[in-house]
């Protein structure tokens, strides 16, 4: 575990730099009347939860290359993201995967949380895979399969789910289903979502009242033809239709390329349906590499939505901000605290937009000016108003080089050895 007393040094030596380079930018600011504090002050409220799947490397469908000192089960992902919410200060809590990550003992679990200053995040339930002993597959569907006995056996997976969060002190389940087709014809396209609508229902019904369900859809994969829920359309109609606690997660890799996901969340704030995000980045098909990795303004263009909705006081409610990505050929740590870092960039760039002026221009119909006053606040470099946050919440100036200098990857390989080989598979 990486001390205070470490990060406290670390940081010393950096200090005078940094106060240097925030009150330069401090003055520029100023001339366009911006509050360095307050905005520093925002991205020090920041708060994301960290995948407990992405602390183990990842793999494709070809191979997984293990690296050293992996995580051998939840305790030891919960140290690992016990360090990425020491060196960060905005990693608090933690998404757990069931039955990926079911413990024996869950009230020791979440006393091992409690000791490292860790929450649990909304929980996510699994019925992509079959697990060991189980009496039905998931091979041709689950809540959406033809047949009743495995759609209500995918059910009660769920609501056990929702059982083991209540224990934990979660407050959200996030329900991913692969179910679809890999051939037109194959599923009664129409049924299929009608039997997704009677399941979930079922899920809803267990809900306690403080609770939430998160729906999360994806374009394709497993499922190649069709996928029953593809998209924030049905995510949406199936919200509407279970109730007020239904809310549409956005996993910003489960879209075509291109397709204007800022859109999609404004949309979804109208709604009043947007629960949360899982952030990643793709390029093509993919959709799990790290945030801000491939199309950083593309992130920025999504904050700039929420800052918006709630300079414009939106009715939508709270949102459960989630990392969801897949560590390949990275020290998954590492990735995970680049990523909070390119989102509290993406929301400071966001802060610094002028609304106001960006209204006029779109009064105006100036659109090169309107996309000029986004492309300013896109283009600051808000790297030491990071650090300044980092050092509110009592946080590393540098965090991947403290990590580096503290050797812990070094000391998680001496204390575990490695529990498996090289197969494929995305954990
Ligand atoms: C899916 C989806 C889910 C995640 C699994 C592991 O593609 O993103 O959120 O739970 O992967
Ligand atoms: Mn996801
Ligand atoms: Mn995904």
């Amino acid at each position: 575990m990486i001390s205070p007393d470490f990060v406290a040094d670390h940081n010393a030596s950096r200090a005078s730099d940094q106060d240097a380079d925030y009150e330069a930018l401090g003055r520029q600011l100023r001339r366009r009347s911006i509050d360095v504090d307050r905005v520093a002050a925002d991205v020090a409220g920041f708060r994301v939860a960290l995948p407990s799947w992405a602390v183990g490397t990842g793999g494709t469908r070809f191979a997984r290359y293990p690296g050293p000192g992996e995580p051998r089960d939840v305790f030891d992902k919960l140290e690992d993201c016990a360090v990425i919410r020491r060196l960060t200060g905005a990693t608090d809590e933690v998404s757990l995967h069931f039955p990926w990550d079911q413990p024996a003992d869950l009230p020791a679990l979440r006393a091992r949380a409690d000791a490292l200053g860790l929450r649990f995040a909304p929980v996510n339930s699994n019925t992509f895979q079959d697990q060991p002993g189980q009496k039905h597959s998931y091979k041709y569907g689950s809540l959406t399969h033809t047949d009743a006995a495995v759609r209500a056996q995918a059910v009660a997976h769920n609501i056990d789910c929702i059982r083991m969060g209540k224990i934990l002190g979660s407050r959200a389940l996030t329900v991913w289903i692969g179910d679809g087709a890999n051939f037109p014809g194959q599923q009664h396209t129409a049924r299929a979502f009608e039997r997704y609508l009677e399941s979930a229902a079922q899920i809803y019904a267990a809900l306690p009242d403080d609770w939430s369900m998160l729906i999360e859809h994806k374009m394709y994969e497993p499922a190649f033809y069709a996928t029953v829920i593809q998209d924030w359309g049905s995510s949406l109609m199936a919200a509407q239709a279970l109730g007020p606690k239904a809310l549409c997660l956005v996993d910003l890799g489960h879209h075509a390329p291109n397709v204007n996901i800022e859109m999609i969340v404004a949309r979804l704030i109208h709604a009043g349906r947007l629960g949360g995000f899982h952030f990643n980045d793709s390029r093509y098909g993919d959709d799990d590499l790290d945030t801000g990795s491939i199309n950083p303004y593309r992130l920025f263009l999504v904050f700039n939505e929420l800052i918006d909705a709630e300079w414009r006081r939106a009715h939508n409610p709270p949102l459960a901000h989630m990392l969801d990505q897949s560590h390949n050929i990275t020290d998954p740590v590492e990735s995970l605290i680049s990523s909070t870092i390119e989102l509290q960039r993406a929301q400071a760039q966001a802060l610094l937009v002028d609304r106001a002026a960006l209204a006029e221009y779109q009064a105006g119909n100036d659109a090169l000016m309107a996309s000029q006053a986004l492309k300013a606040a896109f283009t600051t470099d808000v790297s030491t108003i990071l650090a300044k946050a980092r050092l509110l919440n009592g946080a590393a100036i540098d965090p991947l080089g403290a990590y580096r200098a503290s050797g812990y990857r070094q000391a998680c390989a001496d204390a575990r050895p490695a529990a498996h080989g090289g197969g494929g598979g995305i954990v």
